[in-house]
């Protein structure tokens, strides 16, 4: 078989960007061409190197519906590297001037910044070490390495895409690198700033994470070994700033993208009302037992919970020209409770550090500002207080996925009160900017009292009922 020309270098793959990203450049080949084939490049474990490897980097796409399953094998992927075994070889390809665009899911904490002010964490040991090494180990040095050889070589830069869930994701990525570069290289970091494009996107997919199961139910069903399949929900949504070195890229729009000016509007409606949402039952959901979003919606007490939730979130959010955000959120809600996918609430609770802010902080700060209560969001930031304090509600440590959690356990060691346990979270600045917290000390308090007290169900039918 041959293969469309390498024209993209991904960063992180992971099931996010198999079920979406590759999806796309797949249908904007078959409309329209183009050598976009994919690089992908695993940052840090072999697993998905070593489970693509035997169909050699095809895999199935395995769409689900409530009522109905639909497969797809996916061929874009021309070879998978993992990083750490071989990084000269990824710096090579980022640095090699066929490829036009370098995207990345590195999730929130491979951004290394500071999730409260945005800034670049320059005690963190992967940006220490990328600063003082030429082999990175971290997104942000392959960008910033790459871009560096790009310029000594006289080529011009690659366009970096950004598809994490983070607010003007491509500004903020921009932002960062451009930090690193002040201090690695002053003049790369001038050049970056008159020819780099970071254009924001804002990406929508529901992934839950593959289990050995779903690889036994798949490869059975297909008749071959299939490895390394990826679930998804049907829907799927791409909206992507037009800003592209050259104006190289697949042809998006073809496969259902929305190219635009400004993706800001798309992006903080989706933050704040599917992550915020999902964040939210997350924390509580997995405190009052259940497995998965979808087992979370089911019950009717969150079923109340998420509407008065997004009854709170809707007055701060712009929508975006032409949606209607009741609609919005009706749709959310049937995404949510598609029961076909199971999506585990112990997954999307995951680094709650470095979801928190963007999802439902900003969400309160506007909320306070404009003198308005916000019960359902403070109650979602006492849920993840209780969360990550680190046991649940029968006494059973949480295996609990926090590039914080040595904190959140020096915190729950110190036997404390729920008021004294969500001052000590409400003083984590990486987390929570001084002036919020103050404002969140009280109702937070309340909500946690009776978290603590009478757990995540009762609390959900009092306090919504
Ligand atoms: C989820 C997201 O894991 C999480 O934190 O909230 O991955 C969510 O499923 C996607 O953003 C949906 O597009």
């Amino acid at each position: 078989m041959t293969r469309p020309a390498t024209g993209i270098v991904h960063l992180g793959l992971g099931a996010f960007f198999r079920a979406f990203g590759c999806v796309y450049v797949a249908d904007a080949m078959a409309a329209s061409g183009g050598d976009w084939g994919i690089l992908g490049a695993c940052l840090r474990r072999p697993d998905t190197r070593d489970a693509l490897r035997a169909r050699e980097w095809a895999y199935n796409c395995v769409s689900l519906a409530p009522d109905r399953e639909e497969l797809r094998d996916i061929t874009v992927l021309n070879d998978v590297l993992v990083a750490p075994e071989n990084p000269q070889a990824l710096l090579a390809a980022v640095a090699d001037p066929q490829v036009k665009i370098v995207s990345l899911t590195v999730t929130e904490k491979g951004y290394c910044h500071d999730p409260a002010t945005g800034a670049l964490n320059f005690n963190h040991p992967d940006i220490q070490h990328d600063l003082e090494n030429p082999l990175p180990v971290s997104a942000l040095g392959y960008l910033l390495r790459g871009l560096q050889m790009r310029r000594a070589a006289g080529h011009a830069p690659f366009t970096v895409l950004c598809c994490d869930n983070l607010p003007d994701n491509g500004t903020l990525l921009r932002g960062l690198l451009l930090q690193m570069a002040k201090r690695l290289d002053p003049p790369l970091a001038g050049w970056i700033e008159t020819e780099g494009r970071f254009p924001c996107t804002m990406v929508d997919r529901i992934t839950p994470a593959t289990t050995q199961a779903d690889v036994a139910r798949i490869s059975a069903e297909l008749g071959y070994e299939e490895a390394a399949p990826v679930l998804h929900e049907p829907f799927a949504q791409w909206v992507i700033e037009d800003d592209f070195v050259g104006g190289q890229r697949p042809d998006f729009a073809a496969a259902g993208a929305e190219m635009v000016q400004s993706v800001t509007a798309h992006e903080h409606m989706k933050l704040r009302m599917l992550n915020g949402a999902h964040s939210a039952l997350a924390y509580l959901g997995y405190l009052a037992g259940h497995e998965s979003i979808a087992a979370t919606v089911a019950d009717p007490a969150f079923a109340r919970y998420l509407r008065a939730l997004w009854a709170e979130i809707m007055p701060t959010v712009q929508p975006p020209e032409g949606v209607d955000l009741e609609t919005y959120a009706d749709a959310l809600f049937a995404r949510f409770a598609n029961s076909a996918i199971h999506h585990r609430t112990w997954q999307i609770a995951m680094d709650g550090s470095q979801k928190l802010p963007q999802r439902l902080l900003g969400t309160l700060e506007d909320r306070l500002a404009a003198g308005q209560d916000a019960p359902a969001l403070m109650l979602a930031v006492a849920a993840w207080i209780r969360y990550a304090n680190g046991m649940d509600e029968t006494g059973t440590p949480i295996d609990l996925r926090d590039p914080m959690a040595a904190r959140f356990q020096e915190i729950a060691a110190q036997g404390l009160t729920p008021e004294q346990t969500v001052a000590a979270f409400l003083a984590l600045r990486e987390v929570f900017p001084e002036n919020l917290a103050a404002q969140l000390r009280g109702p937070v308090c309340d909500a946690a009292r009776r978290l603590w007290a009478i757990g995540a169900s009762r609390t959900l039918q009092e306090s919504f009922p």
